[in-house]
C-alpha cells in the first residue's frame, strides 16, 4: 500500500513520508557521521528555529507498584529497586507542582503513573487534573500506560493536549525486554490517543541491549505510523540498580547521536526529546545531539523516579550554546 505523502509548507523541501523501507533507514543511520549530521541540521532548519529547544517538566503522580515487567523500568513489582510505592497524589498537590514548573519555565507538564492501564476513581482524579493544570497555562501530558477508546476520549475532553506512550524498542527485541503486554497492545493506545485527537508521544530507549538493526526499525515503526508523533522521546537508558538491566553496557554515544540524527531525519516536522539519561551525558554529547535535531528535553531536577540534570546547569548549557527555551 502507498501512503500518501504530504508536504508540511510550501518552503519545506523535506517530505513528511511514512513509508519509510528498512534499507533506506538503515542507510542513513549508517551515513558517514559529518554527512548524516550535515543532512539532520538540513531538515531540522527547515522545520525548527534550530537555537530554540521545547522543555517539559516531569511529575510522578503515582509512583512505583506497577504491575507490568519492563525490564528497565525501576517502578515494576517485579523488581526489587528500594522503591517505596505511593499512591496516586492529591489534585492539589499535582497543581502546586505545575505552577512550580510554569514558573521556572517549563511550557509542557507531564503527568506519569505506574500503572497497566487507569482505572475507576483514580481515572476520574487524573482527568481533574488534567483540567486544573491546563488552566494554569500549561500544555498538558499523560502517561498512564494503557488506553481504551473511551478513556482516551474522556481525556481528550478533559483538555489533555499529548499523551506519552512509547514503542520502547523494535517489534523483533521487544519480548526481550516485556512480557506482559504485547507491542500490538502499544499500537492499539496510540489510535485510541490519535482517534480521539491528542498529539501522539511517542519514542523508545536505547541501550537495552538492542543491535543497530532493532534501532532501525524502531525508527521505522515509529516514522510509519499513520501521523508522525508530534513529540519523539528519546531515552537513554538509565540503569537502576535492581532492575535486569542494571549492568548492562553503555550503548556507544556516537550510536546515540545516530539515533537522533535518524529520527530527525526520518521525522522532520516532529520535536525530537532528548529525554532520559541525561545526568550521564557530557555536554559536548548534548550538544551534539542538538546539531543532529533534538529539540526537546525534560527540564527539571527529576524525572519520574530519577535524577535529571539541575535546572541551573541546563540554563548555562543552553545560554553556552546560545540556545533559548520554549
Ligand atoms: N506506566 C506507563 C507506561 O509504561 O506506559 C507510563 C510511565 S513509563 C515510566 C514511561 C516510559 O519511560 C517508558 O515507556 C520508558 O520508555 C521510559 N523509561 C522508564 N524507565 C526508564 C529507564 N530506566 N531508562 C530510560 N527510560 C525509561
Ligand atoms: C519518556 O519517554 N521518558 C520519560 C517520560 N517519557 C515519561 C520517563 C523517563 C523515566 C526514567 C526513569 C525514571 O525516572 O523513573
Ligand atoms: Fe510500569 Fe510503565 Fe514502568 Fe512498565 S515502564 S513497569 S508500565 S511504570
Amino acid at each position: 500500500m502507498t501512503r500518501p505523502v504530504t508536504r508540511l509548507s510550501e518552503k519545506a523541501a523535506s517530505p513528511v513520508r511514512h513509508d519509510w523501507t528498512r534499507d533506506e533507514v538503515h542507510t542513513i543511520f549508517g551515513m558517514p557521521f559529518n554527512e548524516l549530521l550535515f543532512r539532520a541540521q538540513g531538515v531540522h532548519r527547515e522545520h525548527f528555529d534550530p537555537n530554540a529547544v521545547q522543555v517539559s517538566t516531569l511529575l510522578s503522580i503515582k509512583t512505583g507498584g506497577c504491575p507490568e515487567d519492563c525490564s528497565y523500568c525501576p517502578q515494576s513489582v517485579h523488581f526489587d529497586t528500594g522503591l517505596e510505592p505511593e499512591r496516586l497524589m492529591d489534585v492539589e498537590a499535582v497543581v502546586t507542582a505545575a505552577r512550580r514548573a510554569k514558573a521556572a519555565g517549563a511550557s509542557r507538564f507531564c503527568m506519569g503513573a505506574a500503572w497497566r492501564n487507569p482505572k475507576g476513581r483514580n481515572f476520574e482524579r487524573v482527568l481533574e487534573m488534567v483540567t486544573r493544570v491546563r488552566a494554569e497555562g500549561l500544555e498538558t501530558c499523560a502517561t498512564l500506560g494503557m488506553l481504551d477508546e473511551t478513556q482516551a476520549a474522556d481525556l481528550g475532553q478533559a483538555g489533555l493536549d499529548y499523551y506519552n506512550h512509547n514503542l520502547d524498542t523494535s517489534p523483533e527485541f521487544y519480548g526481550e525486554i516485556i512480557s506482559t503486554r504485547t507491542y500490538d497492545d502499544r499500537l492499539d493506545t496510540l489510535r485510541h490517543v490519535r482517534e480521539a485527537g491528542i498529539n501522539v508521544c511517542c519514542g523508545g530507549i536505547v541501550g537495552l541491549g538492542e543491535s543497530r538493526e532493532d534501532r532501525v526499525s524502531m525508527l521505522c515503526e515509529l516514522a510509519n505510523l499513520p501521523e508522525h508523533p508530534g513529540s519523539v522521546p528519546v531515552n537513554r537508558l538509565v540503569k537502576v540498580e535492581g532492575t535486569p538491566l542494571q549492568a548492562q553496557a553503555d550503548v556507544d554515544a556516537i550510536e546515540f547521536v545516530r539515533t537522533i540524527a535518524t529520527a530527525r531525519i526520518l521525522m522532520p516536522a516532529s520535536h525530537v526529546r532528548l529525554s532520559a539519561g541525561r545526568t550521564e551525558m557530557s555536554e559536548e554529547m548534548q550538544a551534539l545531539c542538538f546539531f543532529a535535531g533534538a529539540n526537546s528535553i525534560f527540564y527539571g531536577e527529576k524525572l519520574l523516579t530519577t535524577g535529571n540534570p539541575d535546572t541551573a546547569n541546563d540554563d548555562a548549557l543552553l545560554a553556552k550554546l546560545g540556545m533559548h527555551t520554549v
